[in-house]
């Protein structure tokens, strides 16, 4: 049989977020979240108003986690800071006791032999900013460079891999359009401000690292969902060609080539929404250097058809497979279901073929950038047996999206990393806790950790730096 052989230094981790796993929102000075106070507020919005309030607990026990991580053979793993342990109040007063968390566990990760992926903003806005009108207001752009800065002052000496944001297309298509995120608004001047403030704080961000010359590389985590047309009609190829441009480039070519896209260009500026950029981020989003790598984040593709009557968004959190998720904007496009597509329980689809494609583009737009798929996984409704999960369908999914990674690294695409969405169960926003992610199974009562089938399977893959053919 064939064997897959990864290039030597390939990194074999897991990802996971700060308010998704640690719990203790309060400990230690932590100032609250905008997750942390919608969950309180709108508990009917979350599946079975469940809460980040424990998570894991990885906040007291992250040293049995990092342990975990070795013991599961990972060389790499994905975290992100929680800005509201740094700073209470997003800007201001700093809380050293909150910031002595990460000493430790970058520390605990790296005397482990683990190389840490640190996101600097996974969604966990501080509350004191979202009352001040949140990534609308450019003092949040301000008050994110502050925090960015201090983190490069306090771990730039051990962290080499730096990400500024956490799919801003995604925490900005559902804070803003669909409404399903806090702050929960459905206004699209906002969304389209919004993502030009998270565009404009990477572009500063990367410059504050770039002066401190430190020893490492930084980027940017983008959620990237090919879109392909629904038929070969002329009008859903152009539905499809603006739903990319509206949802993968508007983020991904400011920072992998410089500008915008014209599909979206064209239809801000027709529409009157073209957001407002400061002169200089504009142009420094104009150029080709906001990124050492990319994260790519990859999920599923989407196939949009022009048939869009009305705006309606639904996103499956129950996890009930007869419930699709829709995706319409009137007028534009409309999402719809590949008939001979493989979906998940929560209606996402398996498309490993489209991660191949999503690399080789990725790499045409900007050959050898380096890249890290910096998520992609399987959510899965799971019960504990005899102390393990046999969970064959996550192993059957990250087999084939590696098989796909292997393809484009054979055909001189530089992807130096995989992390599987997740190490461990954790809070899936407002999937609640049902929708399992993890490589550890999380016992909801006990909080306890179990390595799942596909744990054993991806250690011995990390162990061999690649995978048989086929196994
Ligand atoms: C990404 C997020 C992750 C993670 C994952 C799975 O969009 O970056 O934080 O949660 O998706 O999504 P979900 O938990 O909503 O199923």
């Amino acid at each position: 049989m064939e064997k897959l052989s990864f290039p030597k230094g390939f990194i074999w981790g897991a990802a996971t977020s700060a308010i998704q796993i640690e719990g203790s929102p309060t400990a230690d000075g932590k100032g609250p979240s905008v997750w942390d106070s919608f969950c309180k507020e709108h508990p009917e919005r979350i599946y079975q108003r469940e809460s980040p309030e424990i998570a894991c607990d990885h906040y007291k026990g992250f040293r049995e986690d990092a342990r975990l991580v070795k013991e599961l053979g990972h060389n790499g793993y994905r975290l992100s800071i929680s800005w509201p342990r740094l700073f209470p109040e997003g800007a201001g007063t700093f809380n050293a006791k909150g910031a002595a968390f990460y000493d430790e566990l970058f520390d605990e990760l790296l005397k482990n032999g683990i190389e840490p992926n640190v996101t600097l903003y996974h969604w966990d806005l501080p509350l004191a900013l979202a009352d001040k009108g949140g990534w609308e207001n450019p003092e949040t752009i301000e008050a994110f460079v502050n925090y960015a800065e201090k983190c490069f002052s306090l771990y730039g000496d051990r962290i080499k891999l730096w990400s500024t944001l956490n799919e801003p297309a995604w925490t900005t298509l559902n804070g803003y359009v669909t409404g399903l995120h806090p702050p929960c608004k459905t206004d699209y001047r906002a969304a389209l401000q919004v993502s030009a403030n998270f565009l404009s704080a990477h572009a500063r961000v990367v410059q504050t690292f770039r002066a401190l010359k430190l020893n490492g590389k930084i980027g940017i985590a983008l959620n990237l969902s090919p879109v392909f047309p629904a038929s070969q009609s002329f009008e859903d190829v152009e539905a499809a060609a603006l739903a990319d441009a509206v949802l993968n480039k508007w983020f991904s070519q400011p920072v992998l080539t410089g500008g915008f896209p014209k599909e979206a260009t064209n239809l801000y500026n027709k529409e009157g929404l073209f957001p407002h950029f400061e002169d200089s981020d504009f142009s420094l989003l104009n150029r080709n250097d906001l990124v050492d790598f990319v994260g790519v984040n990859y999920y599923y593709p989407h196939y949009a058809t022009s048939d869009a009557k009305e705006t309606a968004f639904h996103l499956n959190i129950t996890g009930d497979k007869n419930e699709s998720c829709l995706f319409s904007i009137a007028g534009l496009f409309r999402f719809v279901k590949n008939p001979t597509g493989t979906y998940t329980e929560w209606a996402w689809e398996i498309a490993p073929e489209v991660l191949y494609q999503l690399l080789k583009s990725v790499h045409l737009q900007r050959p050898g950038l380096p890249i890290y798929v910096t998520e992609n996984g399987i959510g899965r409704d799971e019960t504990l047996e005899n102390g393990t999960v046999d969970d064959q369908e996550r192993i059957n999914f990250v087999k084939l999206h590696l098989e796909a990674i292997y393809k484009a690294i054979t055909e001189d695409v530089d992807v130096k990393g995989y992390y599987m969405w997740s190490l461990m169960d954790n809070f899936s926003w407002i999937n609640g806790f049902k929708k399992r992610y993890g490589f550890l199974f999380v016992d909801r009562k006990t909080l306890k950790r179990y390595p799942k089938k596909s744990a054993y399977w991806y250690k011995k893959v990390a162990a061999d730096n690649g995978l048989a053919a086929g196994q």
